[in-house]
């Protein structure tokens, strides 16, 4: 049993969508928490609200005063509020496999929270976080560096990680020639892929919640990044497109 705590896609390509799918692909029993609500497609988010963060609250301790989840990610939460609520009741229901994607940007550098909810990810999420799972941008953002090159995001990491991440992936899909992800927990491994043409819509979010559906069935982390990663590059191959805006994976 997994539970993520994200934002609402119609489109279905991203947020709590893509996570129950992915669960669900690797039968791990998914709970949803919802946090914002989104208005977009495959062209982009054209609007986006906050769930009130008191409402967050009482769908996590309904929820938690029945089940249980093994693990948990974390996705758009939008408000400052959201990310103090969350980070209170991991604490106070002790809970474990804390898979973190901080949804600051999108792929392209458009916003995807308030104002100031990077610096509650930075000082009240990542010391509870197992896995933190930002892209080039986010990372940038949280450890308030430029992330450009690989180099750049080996010493991102080692700043999330000394925030309190045990464990750092920053993601490399939007490097110019590969798409290398620097992964960090004392000792640096990277991921190597292909660099696939094209834009995808919820990439992030699939990639996290593997690593959450496999963290929920028992694997360690070095291990769950590594098939995370072989995963997605799989996915990509199946992704199919309106013709309007960005790839949808059809898993
Ligand atoms: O991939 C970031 C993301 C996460 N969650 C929701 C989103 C998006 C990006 O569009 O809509 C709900």
């Amino acid at each position: 049993m997994a539970l993520t705590i994200a934002g609402f896609d119609p489109s279905g390509g991203a947020g709590i969508q893509a996570d129950l799918k992915v669960f669900s692909g690797f039968d791990v029993y998914g709970l949803s928490v919802a946090a914002a609500l989104t208005a977009q497609n495959s062209m982009g988010v054209r609007a986006v609200r906050a769930v009130e963060s008191g409402f967050v609250q009482r769908q996590l301790s309904v929820l938690l005063a029945d089940m249980r989840p093994v693990s948990l990610k974390t996705g758009m939460l939008h408000s400052r509020a959201n990310v103090t609520v969350v980070a209170k009741m991991i604490r106070k229901y002790r809970l474990s496999n804390i898979v973190v994607d901080p949804v600051l940007l999108s792929s392209t550098g458009r916003r995807l929270a308030e104002k100031g909810t990077e610096r509650a990810v930075r000082d009240e999420l990542l010391p509870v976080t197992t896995v933190v799972t930002p892209n080039m941008h986010e990372a940038s953002v949280l450890a308030g560096i430029e992330v450009r090159d690989i180099d750049d995001m080996k010493k991102a990491a080692m700043i999330l990680h000394d925030l309190g991440a045990e464990n750092v992936i920053i993601t490399g899909g939007h490097l110019e020639q590969t798409a290398v992800d620097v992964f960090y927990n004392g000792t640096f491994t990277l991921l190597k892929g292909r660099k696939m043409p094209g834009e995808y819509h919820g990439t992030g979010c699939r990639f996290s919640a593997v690593i959450t559906a496999l963290l929920a069935k028992g694997s360690g982390v070095p291990d769950a990044a590594r098939q995370a990663k072989t995963y997605m590059q799989q996915a990509m191959r199946k992704t199919f497109s309106t013709e309007k805006g960005m790839r949808l994976f059809n898993v």
